[in-house]
């Protein structure tokens, strides 16, 4: 059915050294790299043969083995694990595996990648998150806003460059889908000579219970249990997380349940295991694919030099770990200097009340015994203190004798690639709050707007686009649902300042812009009490407005306190190496001031990568260039809403007129022919009745009637 032949023979599957996953790895000199990708549902802690299974010192098996002494286990590599739990969870996934299988290109190939809809009920499209796709707005994978859903049972063919180079991953963009595990890793690698061998880790939070839709409907009317209320859990700064409930963590979709993480007892499911070879260095692919928390991820007894974020170089920082948030990407080098042997590679959420959730995998030395590790977490004193790159506070509380790199503190390594200049004329500034303002009600929102999906495909049907925001009474102190979008001038320079201010600041966001690597160029973060770390009071550097006291101002029309800060001219950005991102983290009362050119032209989303805060509305569009908009492929899918409106009705009424007229007719010929049939039997009846009167004097062949004139002409008269 698709067309593999001779694409697929420049092309290999593998199995990837370390992953339980089968990959897909394009060949480097290939111009296309062909794949599919055939999404279904499927269940946690079973496969085909076995049914279900059950988790036992780090092996699985069958359900219906009673002595696991003398049975053999059953191999994980078939197996969709998850944390363990043995009351198996409903997935939607990618080719039978969570993550879905490793999507590995070359810079500057051409994709072409089938996704086959086998759901049942649902709707799904992959987004590539992170590549640009410059020329190909409408391959961006965002339902109605770059193309229709694929509807179950369909095919939609994703056809794409590989630009620009770096770890990416590919996850579904339909509602909360993403959190049922329909995701995986996309890198695009260089053509360069002898690249540091690889191993892509993906970090995720898991509740082993909800589906997306199970965890939205918990988020929006309380999760309660065991008739007590949840209560959501808080980082170090006091700024809370959502309502996503995670139970555990996973690495390439493993881990365990804790029963008691004080004491370690956990339910001994099977873990990722990293191979390395002593003395040679890695480059790790770290991807946070979670629904809602950051992760500190650390390698025992290794320290991480961290080279690039979301595929832009940036200086190598040693650091003994790092901060990632759901969407970003951070890649490190470790150089496996240490004794043959195993350590933890750990992930641990910033929650400090009432929990917090851990992630775990095993570095393995070749040579080294298939056994758990049992190194230790680096201690961090007053004399070594421990260096975490990328908190979203500025402070860990002093008797943790731990150091932040912020990622303002970062700089790009990049030789050439400076951020857009203020051209007049060509200079535009935004500020964008995302935030949950309200005095009530409290909706996920950019600047007040929670966005409203078109109901068509908004690139390539955009006159059909409704619910702008122009009809709507969007204010300074108000809420609105609408289709939120910003228009970009071609080849101007747009200043954007994302905010997390004002009443409804308190929970961090990352936010993820679609078709660019935004250029950081400066953050600032809230005030804090450097001896606990907590959150005192929001950045002074931005005027909330709203004409009510900042404890109350929605900040929906912020601007720069100091109005000098204007046309391009805030002080102390970093203009000639700032780093680049497309997922950043926004702490609570803090600000990030970024640039991009805008080169690009398309519909792209802008939106928190929290799923639930997404689901919910805390994205915007950025309609870039409408004017230079590439032409939609011939054929490319239609849709949206059908609804009669007056006139129609009308023609829908005098349509039915018609057909009733129609059915008069009908039964007014079937009355005639019926009528006509039976005088045609009695005249049969006399005829026959005149011709047996007959029979005695005439031959047997007049009785058709072809010697016989004076039949004929009664025929003809009577029927003629
Ligand atoms: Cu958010």
């Amino acid at each position: 059915m698709y067309k593999t032949g001779s694409m697929l023979s420049s092309c290999f599957l593998v199995f990837l050294s370390v992953s339980p996953v089968i990959g897909y790895v394009c060949e480097k000199t290939a111009q296309i790299c062909e794949t599919s990708l055939d999404i279904e549902h499927y269940l946690t802690m079973s496969s085909h043969d076995s049914l279900a299974v059950y988790p036992q010192k780090g092996k699985l098996y069958k359900y219906d083995v009673t002595n696991t002494s003398n049975a053999d286990p059953v191999p994980k590599e078939n197996i969709i694990t998850g944390d363990g739990w043995e009351m198996r969870r409903l997935l939607v996934v990618a080719n039978q595996s969570l993550p879905g299988p490793d999507i590995i290109v070359y810079e500057g190939q051409t994709v072409i990648i089938h996704v086959k809809n086998h759901l049942h009920s649902d709707t799904v499209t992959i987004h590539w998150h992170g590549l640009h796709q410059s020329g190909t707005p409408f391959m961006d994978g965002v339902p109605f806003v770059s193309q229709c859903p694929i509807e179950s049972g369909q095919t939609f063919t994703y056809k794409f460059k590989a630009y620009p180079p770096g770890t990416f991953w590919y996850h579904s963009h339909v509602g909360s889908q993403r959190v049922d595990g329909l995701l995986g890793a996309f890198v695009v690698r260089k053509n360069e000579p002898d690249p540091l061998p690889e191993h892509i880790l993906q970090i995720q939070d898991w509740n082993h219970d909800w589906d997306g839709n199970m965890g939205y409907q918990l988020m929006v009317y309380g999760i309660i249990e065991n008739k007590t209320k949840y209560i959501p859990s808080q980082s170090l700064d006091g700024s809370f997380y959502s309502l996503f409930k995670a139970q555990s963590g996973l690495i390439n979709g493993r881990g365990r349940f804790y029963f008691d993480l004080e004491r370690g007892i956990h339910n001994e499911a099977p873990l990722e295991v990293f191979n390395v070879k002593q003395n040679t260095s890695y480059r790790f692919r770290v991807i946070n694919v979670g629904a809602l928390f950051p992760f500190r991820v650390s390698v025992d007894n290794h320290m991480l030099s961290v080279i690039e974020s979301d595929g832009y170089p940036i200086r190598p920082t040693l650091a003994e770990s790092f901060v990632i948030n759901p969407g970003e990407r951070f890649d490190f080098v470790i150089n496996a200097n240490q004794s043959v042997g195993n350590y933890w590679i750990r992930g641990k959420t910033l929650e400090v009340t009432p929990r917090n959730t851990i992630a775990e995998a095993i570095l393995r030395y070749d040579d080294a015994p298939d056994v758990e590790p049992t190194t230790a977490r680096k201690v961090c004193t007053e004399q070594d203190k421990c260096v975490v790159i990328n908190c979203p506070f500025t402070y860990f509380p002093k008797d943790e004798f731990t150091e932040c790199i912020r990622f303002d503190h970062l700089r790009s390594s990049a030789s050439n690639d400076p951020a857009p200049p203020v051209v007049d004329g060509k200079f535009k500034e935004y500020f964008l709050n995302f935030a949950f303002p309200g005095v009530t009600s409290f909706p996920s929102s950019v600047n007040g707007i929670a966005l409203e999906f078109p109901t068509v495909s908004g690139v390539s049907q955009p006159q059909q686009v409704t619910n702008a925001c122009k009809n709507f009474h969007c204010d300074e102190q108000k809420q609105c649902k609408c289709t939120n979008a910003l228009s970009l001038d071609h080849g101007d320079t747009v200043q954007m300042v994302f905010l997390n201010m004002g009443v409804g600041r308190g929970w961090a966001h990352p936010v993820h812009m679609h078709g660019h690597s935004f250029y950081v160029l400066k953050m600032g973060y809230a005030v804090y009490n450097e001896t606990t770390g907590k959150f005192l009071a929001q950045n002074p550097d931005i005027d909330c407005r709203g004409g009510v006291p900042l404890e109350k101002s929605f900040c929906n029309t912020a601007t720069w306190a100091n109005q000098t800060w204007l046309n391009g001219n805030v002080p102390d950005l970093e203009l000639q190496n700032p780093p680049r991102k497309d997922t950043l983290i926004i702490p609570s009362g803090g600000y990030a001031v970024i640039r991009i050119r805008a080169d690009n032209p398309g519909l792209w989303i802008m939106h928190c990568h929290i799923e639930l805060h997404a689901a919910d509305g805390m994205a915007m569009l950025l309609n870039e260039s409408f004017d230079n908009l590439p032409k939609t492929p011939k054929h490319f899918p239609t849709c949206g809403d059908y609804k009669i409106e007056e006139e129609e009705e009308d023609a829908y009424v005098d349509s039915e007129v018609d057909i009733e007229e129609t059915i008069s007719m009908q039964r007014f010929y079937v009355i005639v022919g019926v009528m006509a049939a039976v005088i045609f039997l009695q005249l049969l009846v006399i005829i026959g009745m005149h011709f047996s009167s007959k029979r005695s004097s005439s031959s047997k062949a007049d009785i058709t009637g072809k010697t016989n004139p004076s039949f004929n002409n009664y025929y003809k008269r009577t029927l003629g």
